[in-house]
């Protein structure tokens, strides 16, 4: 079974949130505010809780309101591709907290679909 539904972003505000986010990937465990999650992540949230690094509005990888072992322990699961879920800041500024079986689900449909029948009709022009 297909569900519709996929966070897509809001045409809206898209071009000032692409402004104030530029290169930062907007998921929360994304520490250092790069454009990936990986080790240098573990470290910056290691550098704030030895009061080393400046907290940063993606430190809290759990959004439990305090950044501490547990956000190491959400970066190293979304490092291995094992976490439940992730915490996003999507296109509307909105903190969105995605369960990513659902996610699973939906790109192993999309997968299966053909193209959108627009797409195929602006190809020919
Ligand atoms: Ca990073
Ligand atoms: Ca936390």
């Amino acid at each position: 079974m297909c569900l519709s539904l996929v966070v897509m972003p809001a045409v809206a505000d898209g071009d000032s949130f692409s402004e104030a986010y530029k290169d930062t990937l907007t998921v929360y465990g994304n520490a250092n505010l790069d454009d990936i999650i990986d080790e240098d992540d573990v470290e910056y949230v290691q550098g704030i809780i030895d009061g080393t690094e400046e907290e940063t509005q993606f430190a809290d990888a759990d959004y439990d309101g305090q950044i501490d072992e547990s956000d190491i322990a959400q970066i190293e699961l979304i490092i291995a591709g094992e976490e439940d879920y992730l915490v996003i800041l999507d296109m509307d500024n909105r903190t969105v907290t995605v369960v990513l079986q659902i996610i699973f689900g939906l790109s192993i449909c999309s997968g299966l679909q053909e193209p959108p029948r627009e797409m195929m009709n602006e190809q020919r022009i």
